[in-house]
């Protein structure tokens, strides 16, 4: 019997990375329980979530990927050899320097997806590669919300819901119930049960929904005009805290004029909620203080539409008094470790490189950042830089199969799979195919590893070190320790960038060794050590609040906001400057009707999935076994479904195939799942894993030409679909 111990490690089977306890013999998992020591702090809150109890399984899964792979047949055939890591790392190596010899380095793009990993080092690479072209989720999570709080208020907020202090809560297109489930979740069950008011806006009645005093089934997409509506009802009836206003807010006046036409009845008419409850939610929101309000994947995926609801909500914030105040929200602070654009090199990356980037948005753009860092650093603060300028993943691709307006010939993937999660999956199939390169990092042969040229084993959970931050915009970093080595030849990502730079000329630059060392770096200025940081699992300070107020040293005045005005701009000039709109403006865009008459949501969470992930676990398939589409029973009936029902949801861009299910929502809109595959399917073309089976991204697209102009944020819901029975 090898010798048993016990090791404090993280799951990391979603953002979370809440603490467990692995016992390890001879080097493997064994097992794995709640760590009531580490983050979320109470092991029943861990106990409502199936995944962690997969982590022996998932390290142990017989699909997963143990060794370097190097295609041998046609792309896509599934024929695979074995290599070394040594072979891998030097033929990309010479591969890449041959492509940007021939090419220029910008016709090397990476992919990077949602927070399963640390993507710093991909940067660092990338950035002393020299291309400006790695494609991200931002635009379409957690970015459109970053820049407009940024420009409202000269930086980011994090909202709080505090079941003692807070006293009103907005949850506006996110469901925590299925996407969270854990510490927020149980939060916003506690202040419930104070039976202190809950205003949920989304167009199916979610379990967060359930739990609401006051839900509003808004159309998707329509939540620009109802934000508006709540700041009409709030300023006509002078709800609003009128000191804060005076003092602290820029534009008041023009945000009266400008949501005077937003009255109740016309909200109604656009959004489908009906004015009594629009008027009603409004004086819940504003007529208690402090009032929190979370947003969500509902309206950051509402296309053009995304800014100006996003502005007219945090005005909606501001004009309440509710910023910066505890119970409501705060503004966050720069790290006191080493902010990841610091790790990335972002800053030095030379203007030329910038130049060349695949897409001009006003904002999410080299140009746009260096606009806002003019204001951010009045306060000695800077945002997160790769990710906020990630290029438009529509143009890249385009790049791809058109070499226009320059060729991209290889793609580096790193902990995503965009075949599954990025809009359009026919153009991104097609643009992957066309490649000259393709290598991808990864734990599973999902659908995009199979079309790779080099599949390398990635270390995943507790087989390496965690240091998760927010990014860079809030003093707060979490994570831990390794239970175990890596199992087989996987290696942590860091090793494969750092493998790819050492080979192409960046030595000097890579001065860490291993992942741990580079991680330890990155603490140093707090002036912890590695272990340090593994004994709480959790860096963080307590947040400090009405940081406006207090008195700059250096001028002995208060310190205010860092924008252009010093307050609050209600009225932003700097996206008048941009060609944008002060105020937030909704735009036109397709509305349902004709051919495609019914509204789609694509990709509301479910439990107990994470995006395409953990398919291959026969647990999981048991508890959830199809992939629904759901609908109100009056869409339904109208359109002669039944529940259980096999049926077709088209968009002008595809077609793929759900079971309905009838469910408590908005007529006349569908919600279709995403992420879904079936890994026991071949591994190889035509199929590839059942790729268009189910799949909701061939519905989707994100085309640059519809997309945002400023953040890039692309149409997900709101989209024109039919629906159809499936023979
Ligand atoms: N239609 C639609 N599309 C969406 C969304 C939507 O709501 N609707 N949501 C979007 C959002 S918000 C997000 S964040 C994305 C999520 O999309 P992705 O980030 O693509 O998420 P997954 O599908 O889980 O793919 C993650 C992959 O990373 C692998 N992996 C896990 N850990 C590691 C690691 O440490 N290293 C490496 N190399 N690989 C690892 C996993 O095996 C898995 O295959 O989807 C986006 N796409
Ligand atoms: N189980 C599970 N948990 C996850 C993930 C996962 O894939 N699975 N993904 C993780 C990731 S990457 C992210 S970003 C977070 C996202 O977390 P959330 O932001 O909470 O995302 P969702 O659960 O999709 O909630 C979005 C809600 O918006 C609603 N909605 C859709 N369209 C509209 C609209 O037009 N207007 C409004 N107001 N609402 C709309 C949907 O019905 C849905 O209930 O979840 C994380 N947690
Ligand atoms: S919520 Fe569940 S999946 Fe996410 S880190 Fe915690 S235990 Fe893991
Ligand atoms: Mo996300």
């Amino acid at each position: 019997m090898p010798h048993e111990k016990t090791v404090r490690t993280n799951c990391r089977f979603c953002g979370y990375q809440c603490g467990l306890k692995a016992t390890v013999a001879g080097g493997r998992v064994t097992a794995v329980e709640p760590d009531p020591g580490q983050y979320p702090g109470d092991a029943a809150i861990q106990r409502s979530c199936r995944r962690w109890r997969l982590a022996p399984e998932f390290l142990d899964h017989p699909q997963r990927i143990n060794y370097p792979l190097k295609r041998v047949g046609e792309r896509g055939s599934g024929q695979w050899q074995r290599i070394t890591w040594e072979q891998a790392l030097d033929e990309i190596a010479a591969r890449l320097a041959a492509l940007k010899e021939r090419h220029g380095p910008e016709t090397l793009a990476t992919c990077i997806g949602g927070p399963h990993a640390v993507y710093w080092p991909l940067h660092r690479f990338l950035s002393l590669f020299g291309s400006p072209n790695n494609i991200g989720i931002g635009q379409i999570c957690w970015n459109p919300a970053t820049w407009v709080n940024t420009l409202t208020y000269g930086w980011t907020v994090e909202n709080e819901l505090d079941p003692g202090a807070t006293d009103c809560a907005l949850f506006w297109g996110t469901n925590p119930a299925e996407s969270d489930n854990s510490l927020l979740w149980r939060e916003l069950l506690r202040y419930r049960r104070t039976g202190k008011p809950l205003v949920v806006v989304d167009p199916r009645r979610s379990r967060t929904a359930e739990l609401a005093s006051l839900w509003l089934p808004v159309r998707p997409g329509t939540d620009a005009v109802l934000a508006l509506g709540l700041l009409h009802v709030v300023i006509t009836e002078r709800l609003y805290d009128e000191a804060f206003v005076a003092v602290w807010c820029h534009g008041f006046d023009r945000l009266a004029g400008h949501v005077a036409p937003y009255t109740p009845a016309y909200v109604a008419s656009v959004t489908g909620v009906a004015a009594d409850d629009i008027a009603a939610a409004a004086r819940l929101y504003a007529g208690h203080a402090p009032a929190a309000i979370f947003t969500g994947r509902g309206i950051d995926q509402i296309g053009a539409d995304s800014i100006a609801v996003h502005r007219a909500l945090a005005s909606l914030r501001a004009v309440t008094g509710n910023l910066d105040v505890p119970g409501a929200s705060h503004l966050t602070d720069m790290p006191d470790f080493i902010p990841e654009l610091d790790l990335e090199l972002s800053e030095s990356f030379p203007a030329a490189a910038r130049a060349r980037q695949l897409g001009r948005l006003g904002l999410q753009s080299y140009a746009g950042y260096e606009r806002v860092k003019q204001l951010t650093l009045r306060h000695g603060r800077r945002l997160p830089m790769r990710y906020l300028t990630s290029a438009q993943p529509n143009l890249v691709w385009r790049a791809m199969l058109t070499g226009e307006p320059y060729p991209v010939r290889s793609l580096i993937v790193m902990a995503t799979n965009p075949l599954l999660t990025q809009a359009d999956s026919r153009l991104v199939y097609e643009a992957l195919k066309s490649l000259d390169l393709l290598v991808v990092l990864e734990l599973f042969p999902t659908p995009t590893a199979m079309l790779a040229d080099y599949v390398l084993p990635s270390a995943g959970a507790l087989e390496r070190p965690l240091l998760e931050t927010k990014a860079g915009t809030a003093n707060l970093a979490y994570g831990g320790e390794q239970a175990v080595a890596p199992y087989y030849e996987r290696r942590p990502d860091y090793d494969f960038w750092r493998g790819l730079g050492l080979r192409l000329g960046q030595a000097d630059q890579w001065p860490w060794a291993d992942f741990h060392a580079a991680l330890a770096a990155s603490l140093a200025p707090t002036g912890w050590t590695w272990a340090d940081f593994c004994g709480t699992g959790l860096y963080s300070l307590p947040p400090d609040y009405r940081k406006h107020e207090q008195l700059d040293p250096r001028t002995g005045r208060p310190a205010g906001f860092a924008t252009a005005s010093g307050k609050v701009e209600l009225y932003c000039g700097l996206l008048g400057e941009l060609d944008g709109d002060p105020l937030p403006v909704p735009r036109d865009k397709p509305a349902p009707g004709g051919e495609f008459p019914l509204s789609l949501i694509t990709g509301a969470r479910v439990q107990p999935y994470f995006a395409s992930s953990f398919r291959q676990f026969p647990a999981l398939r048991a508890v959830h076994p199809e992939p629904w589409a759901q609908v109100s029973a009056a869409t339904a009936a109208r359109l002669g479904l039944a529940p259980g029902s096999p049926i077709l949801v088209a968009t002008e861009r595809g077609q793929a195939r759900f079971i309905l299910q009838v469910a408590v929502m908005a007529d006349d809109v569908v919600s279709v799942e995403y992420g879904w595959w079936y890994p026991e399917q071949a591994a190889a073309e035509p199929g590839l894993g059942g790729l268009w089976t189910a799949n909701a991204n061939i519905l989707t697209n994100a085309d640059y030409e519809t997309s945002d102009p400023f953040v890039g944020t692309a149409t997900y819901n709101g989209v024109p679909c039919r629906v159809t029975p499936a023979e």
